[in-house]
């Protein structure tokens, strides 16, 4: 190690990149090519106004502030609480009273009331931080449980670290590559697997503002990553896709890659995807790998330090035969803390024996290949991949006066996976734009994204003797 103790964010050594070790667009994100030097001097400055500061909010747009902002927090030792840019009120509220983020950095939504710490672009520092504790929290992440509103994800340096290595392992991912996605930044897809996995690695990075198949094919990147909506997408582009017949590596994760799609990725651009799964909870923990086999429908093997298997209801083994489903469980290093304030849902998380239940229902093969069967749960709903919990939307369109009783499902969809369909009572007259005005509702109040896609207005739903409304039986 010639440059002393590695940084989270390795290749912004501050003695490296004083040396020369500079590449002049590590990151490319709003058509604006920033170096390591430029996101180092940058990102300290940032860091010196925020130094002090225990966690910060910020406004997770794919811009170069966002970029900067968050690479100054991790500088610092201040741990971000990235927030999603189409956030609505409710949402805003609950995340910012649940983190305790002290304040925004970088532009802040209307009206807000924490204090406005602004990003300088142009801005440098060259002030050395001491590298925090691998311990400490870099960030708390906002996600989706069946019920209630969204919970806390606190996601450790060390996990972060752990989790990249892995990824880097499973993808042979150097300093030689050039990553190409236009994903949110507020998760961990697109902002630690897509910004801090290149500053870790020292490839490059173009962000494409969104992930649309032309920008993908414009980017001539080395490795790809997108949602299978984006890969959906692709293909029904086969110019596009063609394009990317020069990549190295193209990734699908977030959601379960249809068969079809994965197929039509490969006869486009001559190279199966690899296909991997993970949770904001614990990263990545499953993958196809570069040098390895690539099977539709199947997400791989465990990445390194990663171990899996398989419980039933009653908690016993199931075997591992590539048919019989059960619960996943795993462990390994790139694992969550726990959901910040609270102590029960983390520990509900956990098996006795310290194994994390994902939730997801799988089968693996006698070779430690996965395939993802679904959830346990109708009520965490995969859309676009993202995660939305029928729960909240449904409290948002109880709020609205216009509705009795509801129950939010998802249906397949062959662009999103699944669609965010709203069955609803009304109460009283049903006016023509009441459709549009719930999806409006559920978009100013929660989040653009966790919009229902559609409204059916029903005389009544559809409940057991218990009066339990049974979401089976919607569709
Ligand atoms: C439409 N729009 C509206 C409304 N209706 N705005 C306000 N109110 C309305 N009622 C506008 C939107 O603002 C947007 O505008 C435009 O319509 C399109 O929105 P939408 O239809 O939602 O977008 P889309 O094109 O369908 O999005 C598809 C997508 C997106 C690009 C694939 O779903 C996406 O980025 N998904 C990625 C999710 C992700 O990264 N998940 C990772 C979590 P405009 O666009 O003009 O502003 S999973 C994870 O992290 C784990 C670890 C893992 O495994 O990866
Ligand atoms: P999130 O916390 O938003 O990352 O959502 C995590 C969930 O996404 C997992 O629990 C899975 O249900 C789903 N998921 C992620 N990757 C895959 C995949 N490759 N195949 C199937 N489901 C996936």
């Amino acid at each position: 190690m010639p440059y002393g103790p590695s940084p989270l964010l390795r290749s912004l050594n501050p003695l490296a990149v004083a040396a020369g070790d500079d590449l002049p667009d590590a990151v490319t994100v709003e058509g604006v090519a920033l170096s390591r030097g430029d996101l180092l001097g940058a990102a300290t400055s940032v860091a010196e106004r925020v130094a002090r500061a225990e966690r910060v909010a910020v406004l997770a747009a794919p811009t170069v502030s966002t970029v900067l902002a968050v690479v100054g927090c991790l500088i610092a030792g201040v741990t971000v609480v990235p927030v999603p840019p189409d956030s609505g009120a409710a949402e805003l509220e609950h995340i910012l009273a649940d983190s305790g983020a002290q304040a925004w950095l970088g532009p802040a939504p209307d009206g807000a009331a924490l204090p406005v710490v602004p990003v300088r672009k142009h801005a440098r520092s060259w002030h050395t931080y001491p590298e925090p504790d691998a311990a400490a929290p870099a960030f708390v992440l906002y996600t989706s449980g069946t019920t209630g509103p969204p919970k806390g994800v606190v996601l450790s340096r060390g996990a972060i670290a752990a989790g990249l290595d892995a990824l880097a392992d499973a993808w042979s991912w150097t300093a030689k590559d050039t990553l190409v996605h236009g994903l949110p930044l507020f998760h961990v897809h697109g902002l630690i697997l897509g910004l801090l996995g290149p500053l870790r690695v020292g490839s490059r990075l173009v962000h494409t503002g969104k992930p649309t198949p032309r920008a993908y094919a414009q980017a001539e990147g080395t490795l790809y990553f997108g949602v299978p909506t984006v890969w959906s997408r692709v293909v029904e582009d086969p110019e596009s896709a063609r394009a990317l017949s020069k990549a190295r590596l193209l990734v699908s994760g977030s959601a379960p890659l249809p068969v079809p799609v994965f197929e039509k990725l490969r006869e486009l651009t001559g190279q199966a995807p690899v296909e991997r799964y993970g949770m904001s909870e614990t990263m990545i923990t499953l993958s196809t790998r570069a040098d390895g086999e690539r099977r539709p429908g199947w997400v791989g093997t465990p990445v390194r330090g990663v171990r899996t298997r398989l419980r039933d209801e009653s908690g016993e083994p199931v075997p591992h035969d590539g048919e019989s489903i059960g619960g996943l469980q795993v462990t390994g290093p790139m694992v969550f803390d726990g959901y910040l304030n609270r102590p029960e849902a983390t520990a509900a998380s956990w098996t006795e024996d310290g194994w994390f239940r994902t939730g997801d229902v799988a089968a693996i093969d006698a070779a430690g290949f996965h395939r993802i069967v679904g959830r346990e749960s109708v009520d965490l709903i995969k859309s676009g991949g993202y995660r939305v919990g029928a729960g909240e939307v449904e409290t948002a369109l109880l709020g609205h006066p216009g509705v009795a009783e509801v129950a939010v499902v998802g249906l397949p969809d062959d662009d999103l996976g699944q669609r965010i369909v709203a069955f609803v009572v009304a109460r009283g007259e049903v006016s023509e734009g009441f459709g549009a005005e719930l999806i409006d509702h559920v978009a100013r109040q929660l989040s653009v994204h966790k919009r229902p896609r559609e409204v059916r207005v029903v005389p009544a739903l559809p409940r057991n003797a218990m009066g339990k409304v049974q979401k089976k039986l919607l569709g």
